[in-house]
């Protein structure tokens, strides 16, 4: 979680949404990745289709470079620049201490098995809150209910929604339902769909004065089976940034 310096060849970062409505997060246009960095207009932005997901992860994380990045002594952590560069896009955003909070909470009409580290949903209403990064935690994990990427049980069928966020100071982190064993990838999108439609997160930005940026993604587990849930920056899931999320019986 060391910040690392990296020069990054751009001025201001103004990011000005070019009629996207991510405040509800499902106006997003297709999955076409920016070709050139934001500027104080944005208008080498537009859509922010990076932050949240449509039908296909954005290029960058699919092997695709940074859009019109130039990084010098960087890590190699793709996060690490598109935190900085999406860390004023538009969106909601809440306080440290009420995502502190909302990390620790037990969900509704969960079970939670903390040995196991297993949390079971019985409804179909299901609610959840990730925190990616989260503070006093191991590096590039999710909190949910206090638990270190417990695994998540959910009833076929049930309409899920995850309220994901960026607790990472300096990363940027998302969170998207996957086939299983994607998160051994450096790129787990290059090879994993998306699970269910809407199940995707692609990437939120640093915390700024405003709070952390935080959305939600909303899907019907509509097919029994093993997932995973990851994180899709790049080198993130193979880091450990992944879980189980288990969708069990027939309809
Ligand atoms: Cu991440």
């Amino acid at each position: 979680m060391t910040r690392t310096r990296i020069a990054l060849i751009i001025g201001a970062v103004t990011l000005v949404a070019a009629g996207a409505g991510v405040g509800t997060g499902l106006a997003m246009p297709g999955p076409t990745a920016p070709t050139t960095a934001p500027n104080a207009t944005g208008s080498g932005y537009s859509g922010y289709t990076v932050m949240m997901g449509g039908t296909g992860a954005p290029q960058w994380m699919m092997g695709g470079a940074l859009p019109g990045w130039t990084m010098t002594g960087g890590t190699g952590d793709p996060g690490k620049t598109m935190g900085n560069w999406l860390a004023n896009a538009p969106g909601a955003r809440i306080s440290a201490a009420d995502a502190a909070r909302l990390g620790e909470q037990t969900p509704a009409g969960a079970t939670i098995d903390r040995t196991r580290r297993r949390i079971v949903f019985t409804t179909t209403a299901v609610h959840l809150t990730a925190l990616a990064g989260p503070p006093g935690g191991p590096d590039e994990t999710f909190r949910i209910a206090g638990l270190v990427n417990p695994t998540l049980v959910v009833p076929v069928g049930a309409q899920v929604s995850i309220q994901v966020v960026n607790a990472d100071p300096d990363t940027a982190h998302g969170l998207v339902i996957t086939a299983p064993n994607a998160a051994s990838a450096w790129m787990p999108m290059m090879t994993a769909p998306i699970a269910f439609p809407g199940a995707a997160v692609w990437a939120l930005g640093d915390p700024t004065p405003a709070g952390l940026h935080t959305a939600t993604l909303t899907f019907t587990a509509s097919t029994a089976g093993n997932y995973d849930y990851l994180c899709a920056v790049p080198g993130h899931a193979q880091k450990g940034m992944a879980g189980s999320f288990l969708v069990q019986g027939t309809r």
